[in-house]
């Protein structure tokens, strides 16, 4: 066999972020810069040999040329047997129910989530473990160690492998087998939930839908399941065709960026339920006619209602939020006696609370639900979730999350983005936060008192590791809260996020505008950290 052992020398930016490493298409081009990577992922791994590895990712441009490179690596590091998505494209939760199904030693997810795509946008590479989870932070931090001090890489000489196509060739000594995700993510879906009803609601012929898959991942995925085997209309999926640069777009399902679906959803004829995914298909955003469902409200919906599905029929173990997401769901776990946990930001937190089966259901503000039957969010579970809800309780969208309000209370909540800011003044903002938190300590701003304010910290009740710095928190004594952190995805400068939430139990009171209900905490969150000042912004760039 032709095994190359290639020199090469470290680059001291591959530290994964929250969820692996992203960067734009032109870094991870330049020579060996993939390749050392890879190498180092392979070096923080042991007991491979022989192992079965999951390969694919969302299509966007510079996927195939980066598989080839994978595909060549691990048969030279000694895989048995890579499982390849068609055409090398898996979105991000069939790539992990692939590896649960085939009890791999784990899979390589290229992607680089919602953000823009093609020769200048960016580009993502992610290291899944074998429960189907993005790897947790001390994979991470291992890979990362091994980047700073690798010194070559092995690569297999061969010809590039046709990435079409069905069965099995080999490579080297490895095995490399297409599989079609399709079918067996189909599959899952049916198992989880009552197909027979969504039929029905769709051929009642009084329920429309439209799903936006933005020229990412889901189209084919969504294809399959909503308009072949659950018989909705032709067409109900826009934007089906998965593009290398995502048809030019931003494929992030927020009312920003899925302008197309957001405007039908607000027209006169608008469909009964409207839905969109991101690039990788694992977040989603749920609309009804004219009405949209915050991710928040989504999670504690799905909570309250899970036991009307067929897979969630025997009740929930408990369920997680990430500390920014409002804590609407804590109300449900309440009232239903199970156990909420808070986590960092990031899915990779989830999964010990999954495999140790003190979770069903989880999720995050940023457009993400999911539950125990993968280890990653779950774009199109999440809307089959809400078709199957709409079919049993047969009552529209702005139905289900009023009356939702009206029993829980409502907690407002926004999201407010400061994208592509300098580093350097959004870092001396995070400090100068954390440097205030005495003199913040029992603050008074108009009727709201400071109850404490810190910089989350999270023990994970099963392995007791610590994950410290994940977010500045300012919290009221009525409950209200202020969250600061920065982002972790991407690719140019620096992302400032700010969370705010208020609840208010008085139904009277759940009509008002969010941010007119929030304007209170953004006076505040502005005073506190003198926003405008640090980044230069007037505004946020956006708002979800
Ligand atoms: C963002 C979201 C976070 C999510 C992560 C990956 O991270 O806030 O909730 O888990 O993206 O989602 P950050 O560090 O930029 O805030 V995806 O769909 O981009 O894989
Ligand atoms: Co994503």
């Amino acid at each position: 066999m032709n095994i190359l052992t290639i020199s090469t020398t470290p680059f001291d930016d591959q530290k994964p972020g929250t969820s692996g490493l992203r960067k734009k298409v032109t870094v991870f081009r330049q020579p060996h810069y993939l390749e050392n990577f890879v190498q180092a992922l392979f070096n923080s791994l042991d007991g491979y040999e022989g192992a079965t590895l999951v390969v694919g990712g969302d299509g966007r441009y510079y996927n195939r040329t980066a598989i080839q490179t994978i595909l060549k690596m691990a048969a030279a590091n000694g895989f048995g047997r890579v499982l390849l998505g068609r055409d090398g494209l898996l979105s991000t939760p069939a790539a992990s129910a692939l590896i649960r199904q085939h009890q791999a030693f784990g899979g390589i997810i290229l992607s680089a989530s919602h953000n823009p795509a093609g020769p200048d946008g960016d580009f993502g590479i992610k290291f899944n473990t074998g429960n189907g989870g993005p790897a947790p932070e001390n994979v991470t931090e291992a890979i990362y160690a091994h980047s700073r001090e690798i010194r070559d890489y092995r690569l297999l000489k061969a010809p590039d492998l046709g990435l079409g196509g069905a069965g099995e060739t080999q490579l080297g000594a490895m095995a490399v087998e297409i599989v079609d995700s399709v079918v067996a993510y189909a599959e899952l879906m049916e198992q989880l939930f009552d197909f027979d009803a969504i039929k029905a609601l769709f051929k009642s012929g009084l329920f429309s839908m439209c799903f936006d898959a933005m020229h990412a991942i889901t189209g084919p995925y969504a294809r399959e399941i909503l308009e072949h085997r659950l018989g909705a209309p032709v067409r109900t999926v826009i934007n089906a065709e998965p593009l290398e640069d995502f048809g030019g777009g931003h494929p992030d399902p927020n009312l920003v960026h899925a302008h197309e679906l957001v405007s039908l959803m607000e027209d006169r004829n608008a469909p009964d339920f409207g839905a969109a995914s991101d690039g990788d298909g694992d977040r989603n955003m749920i609309l009804g006619r004219r009405f949209f469902v915050t991710p928040s409200d989504s999670l504690a919906v799905m909570a309250a209602n899970a036991h009307l599905l067929p897979g969630y029929r025997l009740g929930l173990a408990g369920v997680a939020r990430s500390m920014p997401t409002s804590m609407a769901v804590d109300r449900v776990a309440e009232a239903l006696g199970i156990e909420c946990y808070e986590t960092p930001t990031g899915w990779k937190f989830f999964g010990n609370l999954l495999d140790a089966g003190k979770i069903t259901l989880c999720g995050e503000e940023s457009f993400g639900t999911g539950s125990d039957h993968v280890r990653e969010k779950d774009g199109l579970w999440a809307v089959l979730f809400w078709l199957n809800l709409l079919a049993v309780r047969k009552q529209p969208v702005e139905r289900i999350v009023r009356e939702h309000w009206v029993r829980y209370g409502r907690n407002y909540y926004s999201r407010h983005d400061y994208e592509g800011v300098d580093a350097a003044p959004a870092q001396e903002l995070m400090e100068r936060l954390r440097g205030g938190f005495d003199a913040l300590q029992g603050r008074q701003f108009g009727s709201l008192q400071v109850k404490f304010c810190d910089d989350f910290s999270y023990t994970d009740p099963v392995d007791g590791s610590v994950s410290s710095r994940q977010g500045i928190r300012i919290v009221f004594q009525d409950g209200s809260r202020i969250v600061f952190r920065l982002s972790g995805t991407g690719t140019v400068g620096a992302t400032l996020r700010v969370y705010l939430e208020c609840y208010e139990p008085d139904r009277r009171r759940h009509d008002l505008d969010t941010q007119e209900a929030l304007a209170t905490l953004i006076g505040i969150a502005e005073d506190v950290a003198q926003i405008r000042k640090h980044t230069g912004r007037s505004a946020p760039s956006v708002i979800t």
